[in-house]
């Protein structure tokens, strides 16, 4: 029995599922989480010594690759002065400033530790900010697990195949509209049913929870313009895109102003950081300026804001995303090439940073489209990826990363092994 093996069996006594968050369990790709011990630059190292090419990194944060030098010396230097005080740190203000300078939206921002508190916190504050409750987000988006988004969420949720949560009241899902990503149609439809009582549009600018789906041509763009004419609060949920397809997250790709917009992942830097922010009026609402109150113990500690801020410097260095943008397009379009080499269904995208892999003949569109892909193919490739030491999302519905520190000779190694693979499909 491998150690990964006799650990997930321990894990399972005390912790539900032996996992700390559901899709870490492997439930939709079958076998046995591998627990990782080391990650070192593009690779971690399982508790059997077995290393990987990692293209999950931590769901996103590690941009930067595994335990960066910088980053781990600013944590150590963070550390060595005291973990958390609970009062106001100059890390915070600089973070702060940094946030605001990187993304012209952005006014007024709080830090939080999760992006689930980001994003329950920018609902509370649009609902408070605007007096309304109904909250519209779309079918296979992930905005964390607070109640009022467990609504046919996408992520952990749709891998274990429950398009909702139980324990959400009936009351509080209600209050959620969920419509079909990249449908026009349908959010004007909305609008011009609810108009008056839409509190807010909660998107994924670009969706990462029901694998990669890029918005369609003018989608963002009616979202804006109906929020504007409606009143509705407009959130741009970047937890997963936010410097992650670019140095202005996906409201600089899409040239779109959001007037909140909710961070995480990659400017904690593979600690817990998350934050919301945007237009002054809007933040002025929360307390202790205003009477939505939101609040946290450990928001903005000093040795996690020490890991983001790091981060957040080292991807501010020339031509960093366009390096980034490149090692996502070779390994996705290298895989293409090998599939259709062997007849293999199989599509893929990248947008800077994240990509899509799908066992269907072209990359989906909508949530529907995603559904359609050979599930069994890619719990096929999944394993025998993993076995030639690829490790990547254990789910047909997540997207992939790569980091700086993928080099061009891991890319290269990653395509080869699946060439291998779809030579024997
Ligand atoms: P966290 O609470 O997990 O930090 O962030 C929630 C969240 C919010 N918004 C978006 C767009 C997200 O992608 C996430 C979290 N993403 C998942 C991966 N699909 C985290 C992995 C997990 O749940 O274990």
């Amino acid at each position: 029995m491998s150690r990964s093996q006799q650990l997930f069996e321990r894990a399972q006594q005390y912790i539900p599922g032996g996992v700390n968050s559901p899709v870490r369990a492997f439930r939709s790709v079958g076998g046995t989480p591998r627990f990782f011990a080391v990650g070192t630059g593009a690779r971690v190292t399982d508790a059997d010594g077995r290393s990987y090419l990692d293209y999950v990194g931590s769901w996103g944060p590690l941009i930067l690759g595994h335990a960066h030098p910088a980053v781990i010396a600013a944590v150590q230097q963070a550390a060595a002065n005291g973990l958390s005080f609970g009062a106001p740190t100059e890390s915070e203000v600089e973070m702060a400033e940094l946030l605001c300078s990187l993304l012209p939206s952005l006014e007024m921002v709080r830090l939080v530790s999760s992006g689930t508190e980001a994003t329950m916190s920018a609902i509370r504050l649009a609902r408070g900010f605007t007096g309304r409750d109904l909250l519209i987000k779309f079918e296979g988006c992930y905005h964390g697990h607070s109640d009022s988004l467990l609504v046919k969420a996408g992520s952990g949720l749709l891998t274990l195949g429950n398009p909702s949560s139980g324990g959400v009241p009936a009351d509080v899902a209600r209050h959620t509209l969920v419509l079909d990503y990249n449908d026009s149609g349908q959010l004007e439809a909305a609008f011009a049913e609810h108009g008056a009582a839409i509190a807010a549009v909660i998107v994924e600018a670009v969706a990462g929870n029901m694998n990669l789906i890029a918005p369609r041509s003018g989608f963002l763009q009616t979202m804006r313009e109906l929020c504007s004419r409606h009143g509705a609060v407009l959130i741009f949920d970047e937890v997963m895109t936010g410097f992650r397809v670019g140095p202005r997250g996906a409201q600089g790709l899409y040239d779109m102003t959001p007037d909140l917009t909710t961070l995480g992942k990659v400017i904690g830097g593979g600690m817990p950081v998350g934050a919301f922010g945007g237009r002054r009026e809007i933040m002025a609402s929360i307390a202790p300026l205003g009477p939505v109150y939101q609040a946290g113990t450990l928001s903005g500690n000093p040795v996690a804001v020490a890991a983001g801020l790091a981060t957040l410097k080292l991807l501010q260095a020339d031509g960093f995303y366009d390096a980034l943008a490149q090692g996502a397009r070779s390994l996705t379009e290298g895989l293409v090439a090998v599939a259709r080499k062997h007849g293999v269904p199989f599509s893929a995208q990248s947008i800077g940073g994240m990509f899509g892999l799908y066992f269907r003949a072209q990359c989906p569109q909508t949530y529907a489209e995603v559904m359609e892909s050979d599930q069994p193919a890619f719990r096929r490739f999944f394993h025998a990826m993993l076995d030639t030491g690829h490790y990547f999302a254990p789910s047909a519905f997540e997207a992939g990363f790569v980091s700086a520190a993928h080099s061009t000779a891991d890319i290269a190694a990653t395509v080869a092994a699946a060439d291998a693979v779809f030579s024997n499909w």
